[in-house]
């Protein structure tokens, strides 16, 4: 039998490197063949997720950016500079959160979702028309986030006006001067040539992309312990592989981008212009916590003593 996945980035991209190791670790091992679909093929993200819950696709690659929209907690992942930026402890994080492992898969259940791996895909960089040096700068800059509420709050912070909008309208939204600043993983910037239609980058330290891959509980549910645990072991394999894989790519993406375009400007900016994005992150934390109640306030704290643990 064959069973489908969709994820929501191109096949050499990160999604489609871990779907890639997912479908030959599946095939390797058992008779199922696993049929990929990379972004585009199925429409949006949106309309991804809509088959996998209904058992169209076995399997999706959906990023909290998106799912936030359906599971509000998971929007915990754009709180600001929660995570952090050495790569020893965001992958401990990834591997041990309880949070991750222990309280998001019942939400995803809810939404007829089994939740197999969450993992990183680099560090969010900005991209803009102008310079950005402090939350002034992006005072009016119509700013391109993924479809949730808290990225929302967390770019109205920032000083932008954000401007949710699916993936699949960034490009020519930016060229026709619709939005003026959007923001992805360095690797991303580079792979989708976003340096073609905004002239800076600026990295922030803010967040690292999180995606997570799910399969249809229905179709999950109904299989053998053997299938289960093929499946299982297959997400593992692929997480261990993801994240040096993604790390690689993030770190040669902006001698990439000064290839293509020798007249780019790269600002990382300097600890003391930080602190004014860092500042907001209590605020977005609040507003997470209005918008998520308890168990939203459960999740926040479980990550931190995760977060707290991964960094010992
Ligand atoms: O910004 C977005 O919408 C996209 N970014 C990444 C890194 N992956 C997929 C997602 O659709």
């Amino acid at each position: 039998d064959t069973w489908r996945y969709a994820f929501e980035e191109a096949l050499e991209e990160v999604q489609g490197k871990y779907a890639q190791k997912f479908k030959e670790e599946i095939e390797a091992n058992s008779d199922h063949e696993i049929q990929l679909f990379p972004f585009g093929t199925l429409g949006e993200s949106v309309d991804t997720m809509e088959q996998a819950q209904a058992g169209i696709l076995q399997f999706v690659d959906q990023s909290p950016g998106f799912t936030g929209a359906l599971i509000p907690e998971a929007q915990v992942f754009f709180v600001p500079y929660l995570l952090p930026q050495d790569n020893e402890s965001l992958f401990k994080f990834f591997r041990d959160s309880k949070a991750i492992h222990e309280l998001f898969p019942p939400l995803y259940a809810e939404q007829g979702l089994e939740l197999l791996s969450m993992f990183p895909e680099g560090e969010v960089c900005m991209t803009t028309q102008e310079p950005v040096h402090s939350p002034e700068d992006l005072n009016e800059v119509k700013f391109r986030v993924m479809t949730n509420p808290l990225l929302v709050e967390s770019y109205k912070a920032f000083g932008a006006t954000p401007t949710p909008l699916p993936w699949g309208e960034v490009y020519g939204a930016m060229q026709t001067g619709i939005i003026q600043g959007q923001e992805n993983p360095r690797f991303f910037l580079e792979s989708t040539k976003m340096y073609e239609v905004t002239d800076v980058i600026t990295c922030i330290g803010h967040n690292n992309f999180t995606t997570a891959v799910m399969a249809n509980k229905d179709f999950y549910d109904g299989l053998g312990e053997e299938d289960q645990q093929l499946i299982q072991n297959a997400a593992d394999a692929a997480f261990e592989y993801i994240l040096d894989y993604q790390v690689a790519l993030g770190d040669e993406s902006f001698e990439k981008i000064k290839e293509a375009k020798p007249e780019i400007e790269i600002n990382i900016l300097s600890e003391e212009e930080r602190k004014p994005f860092m500042a907001t992150s209590a605020s977005v934390e609040e507003a997470f916590i209005g918008m998520t109640g308890d168990k939203g306030a459960e999740i926040l704290a479980q990550m931190k003593a995760d977060l707290e643990a991964a960094s010992k």
